[in-house]
């Protein structure tokens, strides 16, 4: 606790030195490690080189603290249980601490960054001791990709050192890539690293969205917008040129210091927990939890929050969003990406098996999208993890085989239940509980017992190399191009199957009105039903009015006959029983035939006044009655009156951030359903 921590602070008021040799010739990145190890006074500092020997070291260290269990069923994998309180992400205690308030917007939690660095001085002082403080270079994306980003991100977690080293590029080349760009700074200014990151193509969207801001748009606030991204490439460069923007910096403590002597937990880790990002300086400090989300910082805090903010000054897009490629039986590839809230199906429909003949799934990846326009002006999309951080529960071999097939080593499960003999179980993994299990939280369990074993949040950490049906070009580091974009969440009533929109900037207001009933990704009451706009309510690293914007101005940058077409889905409809109505999983190939279908223009649709449906979907030898069907794919219009009239009280939680076009795209709705 505080109290605690204060009082601990008050016993060691020494100032512990510590050996630090530095593998490393860029200054600035030894001069940080440096400063946060005499502030946060470990007992060690090792710098991570990403290497097996380094794996097996650490794997066996942590089995030793009693954090893993080693699972004798499956090689080079462990079992990790979290404390109870320690589980999901905590987005009540995620901060932007952006110089301005209303730069972090209505849906962020804010702090003043200068009174965030002040808390943080003393919450981080010592708060590594009797601890080994890692040095953890990574690369989000393929190593040396033109859309690739560096960082080195600080952990007292070995946990975490061996889940980034799953889920990023981690380690010696990630490090060797930072002075690269050091050096390339030091040779040739900071427009050595502006040429090297930004596409052509960059800079004529640059040179658009400056021609537009001159073209009388200042009226509906976008000039206003203008102002602030030529503000903050500025405050970019200058940062560039003193060596700050070679990586980003992410600082990460359990937050549970060591007396000599004192024995520690599995799980260290603190009741106060701060998730901040300061997204001006692109940092990340992380204090107090252990869980993926909260603690792995590559994931969520840079790859969404962070890199959306360097997207919206460069020209580009992270986005949460799995990424798919999809082979008709004839006919050329398409890659397909979808934004889905947190456990609601990415992964699944990354990984998924068509029950159509002749159709071939492949899984580039499952939870983020990074995406530049290419030198032919479409979309490209990298997929910047190398990992999978999947929710365990429901993974099974009749909803997501490939998952459990990617799983068969190499991987950590983090609350799960455990088998007598050493391997790992969850709910929905087989239809049968084994008849003796120990749950998640280490008690002695049977099917008897009431209570699931594995958390709902259940995770497991796994090589996405390991896939059955990953794509040979996932690592390609110019990216795949981008066809179609899917958004959709949980929604028991209302929304049909699968719509299309009716243009790039309907697409944009279907993704804004992303509205899903809540899982347990997050802490809060499951199943209440929240806005999720575009699936980044917990990840947009600004103000999500602009964030709109910019999907606008994307659009209007770019030649629309090239832009991906963006449709809306929902596997989650329910009928007055409570019974899932659509089958999901497998059987959502159909809908992506349509999709490519519509793509290719061969499929037909019908007008809605929310958008086109099917006008016939490929429903042969599934178990779905008329009735069913007509519940799935048709749009009730006093049902969506309701839903449109609760759209302005949404928009105007973003005042005069909120783009006009999707006004426009408000009022086109309510038209269309009078
Ligand atoms: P995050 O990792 O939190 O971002 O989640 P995600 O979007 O990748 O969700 P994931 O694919 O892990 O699915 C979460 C839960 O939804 C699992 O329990 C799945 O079994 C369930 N699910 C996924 N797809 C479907 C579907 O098509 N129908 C139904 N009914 N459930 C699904
Ligand atoms: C999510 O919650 O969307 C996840 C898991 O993918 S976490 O990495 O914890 O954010
Ligand atoms: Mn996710």
């Amino acid at each position: 606790t505080d109290d605690d921590l204060a009082r601990d602070k008050r016993s060691h008021p020494v100032s512990i030195s510590v050996e630090i040799s530095s593998p490393t010739d860029h200054a600035e990145l030894a001069a940080w490690v440096r400063e946060i190890a005499e502030l946060t006074k470990p007992d060690r500092v090792e710098w991570c080189d990403g290497s097996e020997v380094e794996w097996t070291r650490l794997t066996n260290l942590l089995v030793e603290q009693g954090t893993f269990k080693r699972l004798a069923k499956r090689i080079n994998s462990f079992y990790a249980a979290s404390d109870p309180s320690d589980v999901a992400r905590v987005e009540d205690r995620t901060f932007i601490c952006s110089e301005r308030r209303e730069d972090a917007g209505p849906t962020n939690n804010w702090i003043d960054p200068g009174e965030m660095r002040e808390t943080f001085a003393e919450l981080f002082d010592g708060c590594m001791r009797g601890r080994t403080m890692y040095v953890v270079p990574f690369c989000m994306g393929p190593l040396g990709g033109n859309i690739s980003q560096l960082g080195v991100e600080i952990t007292d977690s070995p946990y975490v050192v061996v889940s980034m080293r799953i889920m990023t590029r981690m380690g010696t080349e990630a490090l060797r890539l930072i002075e690269e760009r050091g050096a390339a700074r030091q040779a040739g200014g900071s427009e050595g690293r502006a040429s090297e990151g930004l596409s052509k193509r960059d800079h004529e969207y640059g040179a658009a969205r400056q021609a537009g801001g001159s073209e009388g748009r200042a009226s509906d606030g976008l000039s206003k917008r203008d102002h602030e991204h030529g503000a903050a490439r500025k405050a970019r460069g200058e940062r560039h040129s003193d060596g700050q923007g070679d990586f980003v910096k992410a600082v990460h403590s359990v937050g549970a210091p060591l007396e000599p002597g004192q024995a520690d937990v599995p799980w260290p880790c603190n009741q106060t927990k701060y998730i901040s990002h300061f997204p001006e300086t692109r940092e990340i400090w992380s204090y107090g939890s252990g869980y993926g989300g909260n603690a792995l910082l590559g994931k969520k805090c840079y790859a969404l929050r962070i890199a959306s903010v360097m997207a919206r000054d460069e020209g580009w897009l992270a986005e949460h969003m799995l990424i798919l490629k999809l082979t008709p039986p004839k006919g050329e590839a398409r890659y397909v990406a979808a934004a889905f809230p947190s456990a609601c199906g990415k992964t699944n429909l990354a990984m998924l098996r068509p029950t159509i003949p002749g159709w071939k799934v492949e899984t580039i990846g499952d939870d983020i999208a990074w995406m530049r326009f290419g030198p032919d002006g479409r979309l490209y999309a990298i997929n910047p993890e190398a990992g999978f951080f999947g929710v365990a529960p429901g993974t099974g071999e009749t909803t997501n085989a490939n998952a459990v097939a990617t799983l068969w080593g190499n991987s950590i499960f983090t609350n799960v239940a455990l088998t007598d003999d050493g391997d790992v179980w969850w709910e929905g993994l087989t239809d049968e509980p084994p008849a003796h299990l120990t749950d998640w939280k280490g008690r002695s369990w049977t099917p008897e017992s009431g209570e699931p074993a594995a958390h709902p949040n259940a995770r497991f950490t796994t090589p996405a190399a390991q896939c059955p049906t990953i794509a040979p070009e996932w690592q390609d580091p110019a990216g795949v191009p981008i066809s179609a974009i899917l958004f959709g969440g949980r929604r028991a009533t209302a929304v049909p199957l699968v719509t299309e929109s009716l243009s790039w900037q309907h697409g944009i207001f279907l993704g804004a009105n992303v509205a899903s009933e809540k899982t347990a990704a997050a802490e809060g009451r499951v199943g209440e039903l929240r806005r999720d706009p575009f699936a980044m309510l917990p990840f947009c690293g600004y103000n999500m009015g602009d964030y709109f914007g910019h999907w606008i101005e994307i659009g209007q940058s770019a030649d629309p006959a090239k832009l991906p077409r963006i449709y809306y889905v929902n596997w989650f409809r329910k009928d007055a029983s409570g019974r899932f109505v659509w089958p999901g999983f497998g059987e959502n190939s159909r809908v992506l035939k349509w999709i490519v279908e519509r793509l290719n223009g061969e499929a037909d649709a019908v007008a809605s006044p929310i958008g086109n449906l099917p006008a016939r979907l490929d429903t042969d030898g599934l178990d779905l009655s008329e009735q069913d069907l007509e519940l799935l794919l048709s749009v009730d219009p006093e049902v969506w009156r309701e839903e449109a009239a609760l759209i302005p009280g949404h928009f105007e939680t973003f005042g005069d951030h909120m783009p006009k076009e999707l006004w426009d795209e408000y009022h086109a709705l309510v038209k269309r359903l009078a």
